[in-house]
């Protein structure tokens, strides 16, 4: 029988949830249930949940926005793969780049590494200039290293809160 490796390897991610439709408090207060939920997965830690004004196509409902860290020994491809399946269930349906959704579920930072493949950029590209992201990460992790990039404390003061608003 073939070996299977499993990696006991426990490797601290951020995770970015969004939602503006289908009552986007309830989707993303589930979907941090969920995540808790994920095999491979321990020490969920969750934001508070915010408010913004949508950044892409105007005309679209406010977002619902929080981050969440967690411990995995899943690596990036399968931690993907498991964040896509329960978007998939919250019945994601993709349109319009940046444009309306149930539950988007962005992978912000998996350890320290750095990953550019067709699938998958971590740090995400746009990290560094979303208060929606910046504001809840710093909630949870205020000392955060990203690797590559400036400090979490001066990418805040280089990003506009907007409307953003915690509730
Ligand atoms: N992909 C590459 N890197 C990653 C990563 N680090 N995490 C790939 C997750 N996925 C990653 O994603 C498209 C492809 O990106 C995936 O198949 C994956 O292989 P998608 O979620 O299907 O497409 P998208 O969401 O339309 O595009 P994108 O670039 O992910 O959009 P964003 O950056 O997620 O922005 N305004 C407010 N206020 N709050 C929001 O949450 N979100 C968006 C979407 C726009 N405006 C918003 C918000
Ligand atoms: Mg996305």
């Amino acid at each position: 029988m073939a070996e299977t490796h499993v990696s006991n390897h426990w490797t601290r991610c951020f995770i970015g949830l969004g939602s503006n439709l289908e009552h986007p408090v309830t989707q993303v207060s589930t979907a941090l249930l969920e995540l808790d939920r994920l095999p491979q997965c321990r020490n969920l830690t969750p934001s508070s949940l915010y408010r913004s004004d949508p950044v892409g196509p105007p005309g679209q409902p406010d977002y619902i926005n929080a981050v969440a860290s967690l411990e995995t020994t899943l690596s990036p491809l399968d931690l993907l793969d498991a964040l896509q399946a329960l978007e998939q269930q919250h019945q994601r349906v993709r349109i319009q780049h940046w444009g309306p959704r149930t539950l988007d579920l962005d992978l912000l930072l998996y350890g320290d590494q750095l990953i550019n493949n067709e699938r998958l950029t971590v740090p995400h590209p746009y990290l560094q200039e979303r208060s929606f992201v910046l504001y809840p990460l710093a909630e949870i992790a205020p000392q955060l290293h990203i690797p590559n990039q400036k400090s979490l404390a001066e990418c805040l003061e280089n990003c506009q809160k907007g409307s953003l608003e915690r509730i």
